[in-house]
């Protein structure tokens, strides 16, 4: 009888647990037994940084407008969305970042925007984002993990910010960059990420009314474990596109580097557009699970949002640019 050994890369659907996809990113950051002992890993998740009680203080609550474009789908939970989440700078497991953010000052905050563009400067975030403007917005969230959830941001089109700061005909893409400041993100005293994190988008993918800079969840100021005070969601891209804590916003001509890509460019693009036909090198991208949810659901292209986007890709070979 012929015994089938199972390589990683034939791991079925219902083997990929979100702890297997965890240590095999890890395994990959070659972050592995030597380096990251049981006792570093709860040090980070609940130890020596952490707080007994996760944050649970409400934030202040915005005004907002109901988008008409909201997906009709179950938002997940309150609860699920601020305690399951991934932000290196405050710990690599799910867990670890409610309680390594708790505390983490994000007032005052400031955003330095700069390169090819007219308004450059540094701007105070609440002078970037007008209170009186934000939107509330039910998008679709796809970690490229392969678990999903469907969340209620509160925010402004990336458009609009942009079209205020008047980037140059030269200026073809825009760059985000993430706070670096390990005394206040204690993850990041050690690298498994370049800091600070980096993302970009080209710029006709920023003017995409979908783009949204994020200040809220279910109608109150973001917790710092989903990126306060300000961070991106691009909801038909992989979560890591969502860079959190935003600090600078440069527009330039060439394609700026990005985290993930720096980490892994063979496993992470610059584009990173949710396909389920394009397989991770190491899992299927076909399927999700959705938080909350037992049975898995089939991924779909562009997270749903084929009408709105497929046209900014319309002469793009998806697999080169995954
Ligand atoms: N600065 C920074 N931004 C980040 C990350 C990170 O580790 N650091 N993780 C990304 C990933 S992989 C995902 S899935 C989303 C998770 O956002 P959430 O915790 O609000 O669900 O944030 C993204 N933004
Ligand atoms: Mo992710």
């Amino acid at each position: 009888m012929l015994i089938k050994v199972k390589k990683q890369s034939d791991l079925s659907e219902n083997d990929v647990t979100p702890e297997r996809l965890f240590k095999a990113r890890r395994k990959f950051l070659n972050i592995g037994a030597a380096s990251i002992t049981g006792a570093a890993l709860s040090g980070i998740a609940g130890g020596i940084f952490a707080s007994p009680t996760p944050t649970k203080a409400a934030g202040a609550q915005l005004g907002t407008t109901k988008w008409a474009g909201s997906t009709d789908e179950t938002p997940t939970d309150f609860e699920s969305i601020t305690t399951y989440n991934n932000f290196y700078e405050f710990g690599t497991s799910k867990e670890a970042p409610r309680f390594n953010a708790e505390g983490f000052v994000t007032s005052p905050w400031t955003v330095e925007v700069s390169g090819l563009a007219k308004n450059t400067g540094t701007f105070d975030v609440w002078d970037l984002i007008d209170k009186n403007k934000l939107e509330e917005r039910i998008y679709r969230h796809r970690c490229v993990e392969t678990w999903s959830m469907v969340v209620p941001w509160v925010g402004i089109p990336l458009a609009d910010i942009v079209k205020r700061l008047e980037p140059q005909t030269s200026a073809k893409y825009i760059a985000f960059k993430t706070l670096h400041d390990p005394e206040r993100m204690p993850g990041q005293e050690r690298a498994v990420l370049q800091w600070p994190y980096v993302e970009g988008l080209r710029l006709d993918e920023a003017m995409n009314p979908l783009a949204l800079l994020v200040v809220g969840v279910y109608g109150q100021e973001l917790p710092p474990q989903n990126g306060a005070p300000i961070r991106l969601v691009v909801p038909w891209k992989y979560g890591f596109k969502g860079i959190k804590s935003i600090v600078k916003i440069e527009f330039s001509e060439n394609e700026p580097p990005t985290s993930w890509n720096i980490s892994a460019p063979g496993e992470y693009g610059f584009y990173a557009n949710v396909n389920p036909n394009v397989s991770h090198p190491r899992w299927s991208q076909a399927k999700e699970r959705r938080i909350g949810e037992f049975l898995k659901r089939k991924t779909l292209m562009f997270n749903g949002y084929s009408d709105e986007v497929a046209s900014l890709y319309s002469n793009m070979d998806l697999e080169k640019y995954f």
